[in-house]
């Protein structure tokens, strides 16, 4: 999942003419170098990410994975796991449950003295206390450029168990997640890719669809759906 499945709730992308990138470059808000070199500028980038989050709705292809999350079985060989790239809450408030953020979070901070991590909608820029520690220490909970990536271990896991690995809405630009499609195809699964305009990994997928992620994903539930039912 990329930041194309939020797009259409408001939410920016990156690699877009109005793209997030534009307007900062990456290695002065999103590596642990520009936190170091200047941190109110880097706090106060995922502020403002942080608003756009909490004023977004999820769209119409949250709510369908939320629909099949719900509907799509919980034991080995009927599994489901959303990955996301994204820092949005989206998902959860569409109500899926089996979500796993690699990037991490916009939600959370992360606090450098204690390692806690809170639940967190207001700003950082300010330098709150840690509510476990009281020091001034927090971060965003989010994993920049150089810094490895959450949930490795389990995505690994869950692309060995699968049968079907489906991308959706992103560029294909950021490692390692542009390369489970590779992991993918090594491990024989199927592969398909919902996207608004072919990505850089296209050329990896079984099947590409190219349309806006609103309308491309509900269709893709609907399939998945009926055809489980009808076994
Ligand atoms: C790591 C959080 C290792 C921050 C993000 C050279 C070669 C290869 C790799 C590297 C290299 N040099 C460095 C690397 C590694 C680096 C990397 O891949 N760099 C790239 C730029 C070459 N990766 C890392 O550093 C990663 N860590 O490798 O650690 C390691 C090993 C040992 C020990 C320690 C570490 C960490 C990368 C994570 C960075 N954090 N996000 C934040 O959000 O601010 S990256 C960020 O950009 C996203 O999370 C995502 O991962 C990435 C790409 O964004 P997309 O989601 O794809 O969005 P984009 O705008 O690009 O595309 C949107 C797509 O949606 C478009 O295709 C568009 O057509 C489509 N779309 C638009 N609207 C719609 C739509 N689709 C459908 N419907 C619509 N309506």
């Amino acid at each position: 999942m990329g930041a194309g499945i939020s797009a259409e709730s408001g939410i920016r992308t990156f690699r877009a003419e109005d793209g997030l990138w534009e307007d900062h470059r990456v290695e002065d808000v999103a590596t642990p170098e520009a936190f170091r070199r200047d941190p109110d500028l880097v706090q106060r980038f995922y502020d403002d990410r942080r608003k756009a989050v909490l004023a977004a709705q999820p769209n119409p292809a949250h709510t369908a994975l939320a629909r099949l999350d719900a509907q799509w079985p919980r034991e080995a060989g009927g599994d489901l796991l959303i990955v996301t790239q994204n820092i949005d809450d989206l998902h959860e408030r569409a109500g899926a449950a089996r979500v796993l953020h690699m990037h991490g979070e916009a939600l959370s901070a992360w606090c450098t003295a204690c390692d806690a991590r809170h639940h967190w909608h207001g700003t950082l820029a300010d330098g709150p206390a840690c509510p476990a520690c009281g020091e001034p220490a927090l971060r965003p909970d989010i994993v920049w450029f150089g810094e490895m990536p959450y949930g490795m271990d389990a995505i690994y896991d869950a692309l060995r168990e699968a049968d079907l690995f489906v991308s959706i809405g992103t560029s294909g630009a950021v490692y390692p997640a542009a390369g489970f499609v590779q992991q993918a195809n090594a491990l024989g699964l199927a592969t398909l890719e919902l996207n608004l305009e072919r990505s850089q990994g296209s050329h990896w997928f079984g099947e590409s669809r190219l349309g806006p992620a609103s309308e491309l994903v509900p269709q893709w539930v609907e399939e998945m759906l009926l055809a489980r039912r009808d076994g």
